[in-house]
């Protein structure tokens, strides 16, 4: 059968839109099993699924990439192309948990930027594994679609990744911030009211190779550190349990990057349950404030942030109509957030692109998000 004939008459059993995810503050602390504030997007990526009875084949079609794969359930193997081991990883989980899974085609489209720290690998992973879900009846629950996506990543992709971006992208409502409590899963749905404010992604269009390293490099400094501790304290199993007097104790103890690292952790909790405390109280300039601290933690102690996005948060400091701004997600690249007046942001967007394009000779690019609805399966 040609590609043409499987894909052009396509009889969709099941679709599903799988959005990417901010998060307004609360960096690296989701795999220290702290606290962050995310809400998926209303920028998506799209899956169509059906049933192919006759083979045990999977057969993938990327609209995006133009790009075209088949594989049999029974060797799966890790790919090239990075998008590919995302999906390949989730059917790795699925058949991990004893769940049977047939031959099937697929075809994705994304509108969500790669690169640019709104997850768009955590809205592959979950997309996938929700559409899977339905159409051979698993009986996955959400919560095990967020687990195990996470699960494709580390184990199949191999980025240590925490859970904040498929719990966003999967358990987000529309109009709302997540509170969520990275220990036990608990969450709070704060309305997200930003009165006459926006919040407005400026991607720096860079993406360093130093990302994955880096990120696995900094879990294993925090989880270090909690081994230490835990010789004296039975009771900590992470950087959560860790006071800020604990910390000072085990300090000689610690190379002074690894204490700066678990400092920075501890404020950056700190600093989200304030912020949650501004949003319900609609303190948006105090929530602002807390931005930028949180990127001035992650640039001097976590050591994640890169020169263009520094760049442009310092950019917006002086502003009084911008509340906050910082790096967003993993690092090393990506977007930054900013919460800025909605009446300022034309002008503002000029001035920044000018600005950057002249510093950098790259050309940045403006991403309008506003907090939407978790996976839609229908
Ligand atoms: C990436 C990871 F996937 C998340 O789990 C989180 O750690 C984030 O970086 C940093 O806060 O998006």
């Amino acid at each position: 059968m040609t590609l043409s004939k499987i894909f052009n008459d396509f009889q969709t059993e099941v679709k599903v839109s799988s959005p990417g995810r901010i998060n307004l503050i609360g960096e690296h602390t989701d795999y220290n099993n702290g606290f962050v504030m995310p809400t998926a997007i209303d920028k998506k990526i799209f899956f169509e699924f059906k049933r192919n009875v006759s083979t045990d084949n999977c057969r993938i079609y990327s609209k995006t990439f133009d790009s075209y794969f088949e594989f049999s359930l029974a060797e799966i193997s890790k790919q090239k192309d990075s998008w590919k081991n995302y999906l390949l990883g989730v059917i790795e989980e699925i058949q991990k948990m004893d769940k049977k899974l047939g031959g099937f085609d697929c075809i994705v489209k994304s509108e969500l930027p790669i690169g640019a720290g709104i997850s768009s690998s955590a809205a592959l992973e979950c997309g996938f594994a929700g559409g899977l879900n339905k159409l051979f009846t698993l009986n996955l629950s959400k919560q095990e679609i967020v687990e195990l996506s996470q699960r494709a990543e580390n184990n199949f992709v191999g980025s240590n990744c925490g859970i904040m971006d498929q719990f966003a992208s999967v358990m987000s409502k529309k109009d709302h911030i997540i509170l969520l409590d990275c220990r036990n899963l608990e969450t709070e749905f704060i309305p997200a009211d930003f009165k006459d404010c926006k919040l407005l992604l400026l991607n720096t269009n860079v993406s360093h190779s130093l990302a994955d390293s880096e990120y696995n490099t900094r879990r294993a400094e925090c989880e270090g550190a909690v081994k230490k501790i835990k010789q004296k304290y039975a009771e900590v199993s992470s950087l959560r349990e860790v006071s800020f007097e604990m910390l000072e104790e085990f300090k000689d103890q610690l190379t002074e990057k690894t204490y700066q690292r678990c400092l920075y952790v501890l404020n950056e909790n700190e600093r989200v349950q304030k912020a949650s405390e501004a949003m319900k109280n609609g303190e948006l300039k105090k929530f602002g404030e807390l931005m930028y601290q949180s990127h001035k933690g992650l640039q001097h102690h976590y050591e994640v942030s890169c020169p263009e996005l520094d760049f442009m948060v310092d950019f917006s400091e002086d502003k009084d109509f911008i509340y906050g701004s910082r790096m967003m997600g993993g690092g090393f690249g990506g977007c930054t957030i900013n919460l800025i007046e909605a009446n300022k942001i034309d002008d503002y967007v000029k001035e920044i692109s000018k600005a950057y394009a002249e510093k950098f000779n790259i050309n940045m690019d403006v991403i309008s998000v506003s907090p939407s609805e978790g996976t839609v399966i229908e």
